[in-house]
């Protein structure tokens, strides 16, 4: 049986990736990386996306994003995700598992509560190369899996696997999405003073990387969860706002406590839009 494919944030369009593949896609919608099927191009594709994005990092990424990159080994080819585990499961407990493309949440939440994190295992076309609306393989190794090898990042993304299921259980996966968007998709950190991404969604893009961290243009203000699940965001523009944080350990210990009081807070309180000001908002000046 063929399992549905699931549509990201409130888009009408199909999304891309075989969902059937022969019956290869299991019920909680892993399937086998299909290695044989990439071809030349799309090595060389993923070997220039990787060559290019590695280069733009120094200033921009955070500490803990640029020492871990090397451990996703080659960059020249299409990482094997079978090599990739043989070291995270060692780092961290933590096993990538191939999905034909985006999945439902449930399944999503659940893989992440018990520490596999999916990854799309198709490659964007080269004329795709600067910018794809659904996550595809570079989006998700380059961007996600370093921060997996950071123990304090790994615990967070469990514990927000676990986060999630409760707010499906109490219809508050829009809310959580948000967070999620916020944080681990779009994230900003302050380190020595500066502003860094942690977010896939930035270390993934040759655009946004710079203009989400040193442009005049978007608010950077400090990570509050209530105010980050009410913000609807885009999907296929940079961000208007970002969110920053000090440390890993400050987003664990911000997002650890039972989120059901703050959904219940959130059904009276308006949505705001993605470039709405608050004067409550506190700007991330670029002094920690
Ligand atoms: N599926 N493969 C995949 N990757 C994602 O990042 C993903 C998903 N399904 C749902 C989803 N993300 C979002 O709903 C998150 O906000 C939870
Ligand atoms: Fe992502």
């Amino acid at each position: 049986m063929a399992v549905k494919p699931a549509v990201y944030g409130n888009s009408e369009r199909p999304p891309r990736g075989d969902y059937s593949r022969g019956g290869e896609v299991a019920a909680d919608y892993t399937c086998p990386q299909n290695y044989a099927a990439y071809t030349a191009a799309d090595h060389d594709t993923y070997s220039r996306l990787y060559k290019r994005q590695s280069a733009l990092l120094p200033g921009l990424a955070c500490d803990e994003f640029i020492a871990a990159l090397p451990s996703l080994g080659v960059s020249e080819r299409i990482p094997r995700f079978e090599d990739i585990n043989n070291k995270l499961f060692k780092a961290t407990g933590w096993e990538v598992v191939a999905v034909p493309g985006l999945i439902p949440e449930v399944p999503f939440f659940t893989l992440l509560a018990n520490r596999k994190f999916p990854v799309t295992d198709w490659i964007r076309k080269p004329e795709e190369f600067d910018y794809i609306v659904e996550p595809d393989i570079f989006h998700d190794l380059f961007g996600h899996v370093p921060l997996l090898f950071d123990p304090v990042f790994a615990d967070h993304m469990q514990a927000y696997g676990a986060g999630g299921l409760k707010a499906h259980r109490l219809g508050a996966c829009e809310q959580l999405s948000r967070l999620y968007w916020y944080t681990i998709e779009f994230g900003l950190m302050r380190q020595r003073g500066e502003i860094r991404a942690y977010g896939a969604g930035i270390l993934s893009s040759a655009g946004e990387l710079a203009y989400a961290v040193k442009n005049a243009e978007p608010q950077r203000i400090m990570l509050d969860v209530l105010r980050a699940m009410r913000t609807r965001y885009k999907i296929d523009s940079y961000q208007q706002t970002y969110f920053v944080i000090d440390s890993f350990q400050q987003l664990f210990d911000m997002t650890a406590p039972d989120f059901t009081p703050l959904y219940q807070q959130l059904r009276r309180m308006k949505e705001l839009a993605a470039d709405e000001s608050l004067p409550e908002d506190a700007p991330a000046g670029t002094s920690a």
